[in-house]
């Protein structure tokens, strides 16, 4: 096959119709890349011999070693077709030019599903025919349904029906339409949600206006004495409410639903086998049988698939209820599987496995395909196998006919898309309509606003460039010309910006692309030079646009992420950057253009240092949306954290800029250089991680870099054990500390306790409400405050301690951030009344409640029992605040109240377990006494206040260990696919890593399980990998993070009584697990361990030689 010359694909970029932009999905290994190959080959860019093998796009060497796809990565193909507008008219060609997007299905690697989807109109979701429905698969589904893009399905691997489970085609049907069902299940619980949600909303408006209205009526009658105008006013309010009834309908009405199910009968199901290179749609078969029954196509069409029969002598198609007793195979067994059986058995089957060539002589001969002669003589029945489908159900065709014809084109879904995307973005009203329009409509007119979306940055070797690929004379001398003019046109343009007078942000722009340009002048100029050793690494936009004509040279903006129009200007100011260069997406290879219209996915130069992660492209600032700010679908956070050093000293600064690089460049990598001075980055797993080094090792550092042990998270807390010692002191009760400061002006009365559970539990869920909150909060004290507000300086440190620590785990916790304050209270009160036994202690409480912590967000509260509520209250609503502030402004103890507070969230903080972040406790503050008048304090008051933060939060660690302290551990949730055989071996592995089954599933029909575990983070290293090999490839498990579990064990119990003593020994045999992990991070940090390293050293003993 020839190949398609890049001109074509640029001719048909401006043809929005022509055009389509779709992503493959699927769960790991479900067979996406060995998919797009098929297609792929159609353009000649691979051999249709290789396609299925190769996997073309998986271009990394660790791609194609492990065989997973790490990196999503986008080719535009072309594509031609015959085309009837009517059934009799003359054919015609169409032709298409097809965006893909491969997407990678390991969990470690969901962020990249994201930046696929988002850039695109439509999706292919593939399924294992055999694995069926996986944790991925639903994760996938879930994001064409949010993004709401068009989905088709794929169900793949077909062969493994015939080959691996040898199942009848009767059985394959019947296994078939359970796959369907469950694929439709999940739909479905989409659809039902997002229908509960409209029904809820849809009576919360009744009710509003309900209320409304009888507020209007209520007022109407205390109005009272004139009754003529009372009476006029009473109907205008009942007009009002007629109206709102016919705005509003009275019956909730259903949507339509049919829309989102799979259905082959619908087109847009596909049956295929990427490794044998076929596939088809009923519909193909309906054309194949359309003469040979009789019957027309469109009613075939719609009878292959389901519960019709075919009557063998009158020819004519039966219901079930007609059938009458006989038994006949659907149609679909009948005149489909049983056909694409027959192929495999004419060359797989046969006597000894060496095909049967009469069956395959007859099978050719009715499907009249001709098969070269010398593939007929092969010895090697898959490539006879191969041969014959590729005649006759070529994969490419059934895609690409399917995805043309059912997947909308830009313009298209723009329209049905733009509308709600923008809707959600954030200053949605502030949104200038011309902009709205042309996103809408996808108008690629030049003088059209410009609006791109960059999903990730991509980084490509310098080498890899294509003005650097063609080096050596293949540019030809008008390409070259060219290149040289828009160079130096780019220059004098930068500089006559620098030297005009534009703001200063724009200058050092232009500067900064100047230097990129002479750059390239010299780079082109030592033409000659041998191969540079370095090779820079570029980072270039992998972006869609949705709006306009972007062309080399343009000058755009690109939005940071907190970006609203609503304050265009706000800091940090967008950047004004000029593009310099665009590039068509070709797998790893990149073709270069000059400009593109709407509607295309690009790659775009010149954004590095602009844009870190995603971002907007807008050509104008203001009324520009921020498209970036409403994604938000990561499955799995960056959980594994690691310290790295490069192997030599030396090459630290080389480190450092490679790692900022590999941020950049990848979506879900997170690098913190810690206050230790140690260099972290936090990845989304072992396999991401394990990427992420060879990155940079490779590409990114260029240096040697070693990497320590993995950090894991842990969380610490109490609980009320039955056997738990004394307390401390007797006389004040259990978790109850009065700490005096060192100078003993200040006493601070408080209590520690566990929270309810349930309470804990609401609120790890839901930090991102807290967070929110407490902004609003922030804002509205800053709005009040007045400039001599003394309090503002110290108390705000907080938000500092360790911000980046808890980002990344946080992005878990994002759900239910649309609480409102009076919503969030209410589930709190009755979280907190759920606790029967200490219902005295709780209630009441929420009112209490002065912060949360760690960082102001956590699920720990500080309440405040003091006379008048020194700490002021947290769950407040906006007119409760003035008098809050204002009515102990100037008392000396709501000074030291704020310092307690600082305290709180230190010593939540950082636990006195082995410092890591507290959860579940109640800190109760009962009083601040303070010994000394109050000028005295305000005089010492920097010595005190450095006395009193200490001792509240030695208190609060006091306080904790008198209850039973307890650690959790960072749990992972596995899915794990396992045949029955090795299923003892899994078992095996998880309980020696102390993990435990969830539940474990038969998937019928075939032999495998589908298993689910937890297991602990710290213990899931090297777990896949033994899986792999304890079972030899045959099960690999899917870990995703789940939360913290609290291991129920005291790390400090040692046997006490005469019982424990004589089962367990004086020095406690069993091994105390909570204390191993306890002092694993206590090593890890540096802190003391009351450990003895050497027991029995009298035993010692030199031998004599
Ligand atoms: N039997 C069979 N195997 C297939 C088929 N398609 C793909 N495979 C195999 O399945 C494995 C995974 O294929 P890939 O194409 O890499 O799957 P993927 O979905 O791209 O995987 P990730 O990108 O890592 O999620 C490979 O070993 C393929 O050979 C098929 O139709 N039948
Ligand atoms: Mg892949």
């Amino acid at each position: 096959m020839p190949v398609v010359p890049p001109e074509k694909l640029v001719k048909l970029q401006q043809q929005g119709e022509g055009i389509r932009n779709i992503c493959i999905l699927a769960h790991v290994d479900h067979g996406k890349t060995s998919l797009t190959d098929a297609l792929i080959a159609t353009n000649g860019i691979i051999s249709p011999k290789l396609a299925g093998k190769i996997r073309y796009l998986d271009s990394r060497p660790d791609e194609q070693l492990r065989g997973i796809t790490m990196e999503s990565s986008a080719i535009s193909l072309y594509f031609s077709l015959l085309r009837r507008n009517a059934p009799e008219a003359q054919p015609e060609q169409k032709e298409y030019l097809i965006n893909l997007i491969d997407s990678p299905g390991h969990i470690d690697f969901s962020s990249e599903v994201s930046t696929a989807s988002r850039l695109c109109d439509g999706a292919v979701v593939l399924v294992d025919a055999v694995e069926g429905v996986c944790s991925q698969t639903v994760t996938v589904l879930r994001q064409t349904w949010l993004e709401k893009l068009r989905p088709l399905l794929v169900i793949n691997k077909m062969d493994r029906l015939i080959t691996e489970l040898k199942l009848s085609p009767s059985e394959a049907y019947t296994h078939l339409s359970k796959l369907l069902e469950q694929v439709n299940a999940v739909m479905g619980s989409f659809a039902l949600g997002e229908r509960m949600e409209d029904d809820l909303r849809w009576r919360e408006r009744i009710d509003e206006k309900v209320t409304a209205a009888a507020a209007a009526k209520g007022q109407d009658a205390s109005d009272g004495a004139d009754g003529v105008r009372n009476g006029r006013k009473t109907s205008i309010a009942e007009d009002d409410e007629g109206l709102v009834t016919s705005s509003t309908p009275a019956e909730y009405e259903e949507k339509e639903d049919e829309d989102i199910y799979f259905e082959p009968e619908r087109n847009n199901v596909i049956f295929s086998s990427a490794i044998d290179g076929w596939a088809f749609t009923p519909r193909q078969f309906a054309g194949l049988y359309e003469k040979k029954l009789g019957i027309k196509r469109h009613v075939l069409e719609k009878v292959l698939w389901g519960d019709f029969y075919l009557d063998p002598k009158t020819k004519r198609i039966l219901g079930p209820k007609h059938l009458k007793g006989r038994h006949l195979k659907p149609m679909f067994v009948q005149l489909v599987l049983e056909q694409v059986w027959a192929v495999y058995e004419a060359t797989l089957g046969g006597p000894n496995k060496k095909g049967d060539h009469v069956l395959l002589e007859k099978i050719t001969k009715g499907l009249n395909l001709s098969i070269p002669a010398h593939v007929m003589r092969s010895k090697d029945p898959k490539a006879l196998l191969s041969a014959v489908f590729s005649a006759w159900l070529p994969l490419s065709t059934a895609l690409l006919v399917s995805v043309i014809e059912q997947l909308p084109n830009p313009p298209a879904a723009q329209e049905a898309r733009m509308p709600a995307l923008l809707e959600a973005s954030p200053g949605a009203e502030r949104i200038d309509a011309k902009v709205k329009d042309a996103m809408t409509h996808s108008k690629p007119a030049v003088g059209e606003p410009v609006v791109a979306y960059v999903s990730k940055m991509v980084s490509v070797p310098e080498s890899e460039l294509p003005m650097n690929k063609r080096r050596g004379g293949m540019l030809s001398a008008d390409e070259a010309r060219e290149l040289g003019r828009k160079k130096r046109a780019e220059i004098a343009r930068a500089q006559a910006q620098a030297n005009g007078e534009v703001d200063v942000a724009s200058v050092s722009d232009a500067l900064s692309s100047a230097a990129i340009g002479d750059e390239d002048e010299i780079a082109g100029g030592t033409e000659a030079e041998a191969e540079q050793d370095e090779d820079p690494e570029h980072l270039i936009g992998f972006a869609r646009l949705f709006s306009g004509t972007l062309t080399v040279g343009d000058e755009v903006y690109v939005l940071p992420p907190k970006y609203t129009p609503a304050r265009p200007h706000a800091l940090p100011q967008p950047r004004k950057v000029t593009i310099t260069a665009l590039y068509l997406l070709m797998g790893r290879s990149l073709e270069s253009l000059n400009s593109v219209p709407a509607g295309n996915v690009v790659g775009i130069a010149g954004l590095e240092g602009a844009i870190l992660k995603s971002g907007t492209i807008c050509s104008q600032l203001e009324g520009a949306p921020n498209l970036s700010s409403t994604t938000a679908i990561s499955t799995n956070a960056p959980i594994v954290r690691v310290a790295l050093e490069p192997a030599f000293p030396g090459d630290l600064d080389k480190m450092i800029r490679g790692l900022r690089l590999l941020e950049q460049a990848d979506p879900a990598v997170v690098y913190e250089q810690l206050e230790s001075g140690e260099h972290v980055i936090c990845t989304a797993g072992e396999l991401h991680l394990e990427r992420c080094l060879k990155d940079l090792r490779e590409r990114f550092a260029k240096c040697d870099i070693q990497a320590g042990e993995a950090i894991v998270p842990y969380r610490e807390g109490i609980v009320r054990a039955e056997e738990m010692n004394a307390p401390r002191d007797p006389a004040l009760g259990r978790g109850r500390v009065e700490g005096v400061t060192t100078s003993k002006q200040v006493t601070i009365k408080l209590r520690v306790r566990p929270l309810p559970a349930p309470v804990t539990e609401f609120l790890v869920k839901h930090t991102g409400a807290v967070k929110r909150l407490y902004s609003e909060r922030k804002a509205q004290d800053k709005e009040r405050a007045t400039p001599h507000d003394g309090n503002g300086t110290t108390g705000d440190a907080p938000e500092d301690v360790g911000e980046q620590d808890f980002e990344a785990e946080d992005s878990t916790a994002e759900a239910g951030q649309n609480l409102s304050m009076a919503e969030f209270r209410q589930r709190l009160v009755e979280a907190f009344a759920e606790d029967k036994a200490d219902n005295q202690v709780w209630k009441d409480i929420v009112e209490k409640i002065a912060a949360f912590g760690p960082r102001r967000v956590g699920p720990n509260v500080l309440i405040d029992l003091t006379e008048d509520m020194l700490c002021g209250k947290f769950l407040r609503e906006e007119h409760e605040a003035a008098a809050d502030k204002a009515e102990h402004a100037n008392k000396q103890s709501a000074t030291f109240a704020d310092k307690v507070a600082y305290a709180f969230q230190l010593a939540t903080y950082q636990g006195p377990l082995c410092s890591e972040p507290v959860q579940g406790l109640a800190v109760f503050l009962e009083d601040i006494c303070i010994h000394s008048s109050d000028e005295e304090a305000a005089q010492n008051m920097g010595r005190l206040t450095g006395e009193i933060i200490r001792t509240t939060r030695d208190s609060i660690r006091q306080g904790f260990l008198d209850w039973s302290p307890r650690i959790f551990l960072a749990m992972y949730s596995c899915e794990i696919q396992a045949s029955a055989e090795v299923l003892g071996r899994v078992y095996g592995v998880i309980s020696r890593r102390g993990g435990r089954i969830v539940s474990e599933s038969l998937l019928e029909p075939s032999t495998n399980f589908t298993i689910l575990a937890l297991l602990p983070v710290a213990e899931s290293f090297g777990f896949s990998d033994e899986i792999r090999q304890r079972t030899s490839g045959f099960a690999a498990p899917q870990l995703v993070f789940e939360g913290f579990e609290m291991l129920d064990e005291d790390p400090y119990w040692v046997p006490t009584t005469e019982e424990e003593l004589e089962d367990l020994g004086e020095k406690a045999d069993r091994e105390n697990v909570a204390k191993r992990y306890v002092d694993k991070v206590r090593l890890r940090k540096g802190l003391m361990l009351d450990r003895k390293v050497v027991e029995s050293a009298e035993k010692q003993k030199t031998l004599k030689r």
